[in-house]
């Protein structure tokens, strides 16, 4: 029988012409770095290549959105400036791009290996409540502006927020919970075959 929960069972798709990026808050950061892992193995095991990975870090859920905007954008002017004359002056330069002011070690990083937009991105968070009110304004904006950047940007944004009531929630969806620190579902291994499979789609290869 299958699984009750869960995304069901998924065709294989072959990842290895994708563009991938992540974009992860480092609140929580036990819980982040397990889902980080697991993102990245269903990547890996989809055949996205390493190169095609770009990875970025923001101090907290509330910047994921920004965050995944100007990720996306900054991969569409480098892959509008990356052929010809313009590219290669571009990629002398440095990169053109926003990107470059997000992280002080970003521009060589995009400037080499930010050739096409990407095909999909990945926002990842953990918000664990507490006593005021922060979590449920957090949680609302982000889940709309996710929404918002992916209907607006036509870019398939996964939405790769766990909003928790206790640290053991998000030890257990990270896989990583109870005692021997191995129970529970890294919710990751979703999120990357998710990003694979709707890049795949918006490609119009699935
Ligand atoms: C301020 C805050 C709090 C209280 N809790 C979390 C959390 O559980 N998870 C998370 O990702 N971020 C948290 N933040 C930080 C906000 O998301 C944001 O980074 C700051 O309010 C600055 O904009």
């Amino acid at each position: 029988m299958p699984a009750l929960k869960g995304p069901g069972e998924a065709k294989k798709y072959d990842g290895s012409g994708l563009r991938i990026g992540i974009v992860h808050a480092r609140w929580n950061t036990v819980i982040i770095d397990a889902l980080l892992d697991g993102t990245r193995k269903a990547l890996s095991e989809a055949g996205v290549k390493e190169e095609n990975i770009i990875t970025q870090s923001v101090p907290g859920s509330y910047e994921l959105p920004y965050t995944v905007k100007q990720l996306f954008s900054a991969s569409q002017v480098q892959s509008s400036t990356s052929t010809g004359i313009v590219g290669a002056a571009a990629d002398l330069l440095g990169s053109t791009s926003d990107l470059a002011q997000l992280d002080a070690s970003a521009p060589k990083e995009a400037s080499s290996t930010l050739k096409t937009p990407f095909d999909a991105i990945i926002a990842i968070g953990v918000l664990i409540k507490g006593e005021t009110m922060h979590f449920e304004y957090i949680a609302d904006a982000v889940s709309h502006g996710l929404m918002k950047v992916q209907l607006e940007g036509n870019v398939p944004v996964v939405f790769g927020l766990l909003t928790l009531l206790n640290e053991e929630q998000g030890l257990q969806r990270a896989g990583i919970g109870g005692p021997d620190k191995k129970s529970g579902h890294n919710h990751g291994l979703d999120w990357g075959s998710a990003a694979v499979e709707l890049g795949m789609k918006r490609k119009g290869w699935a």
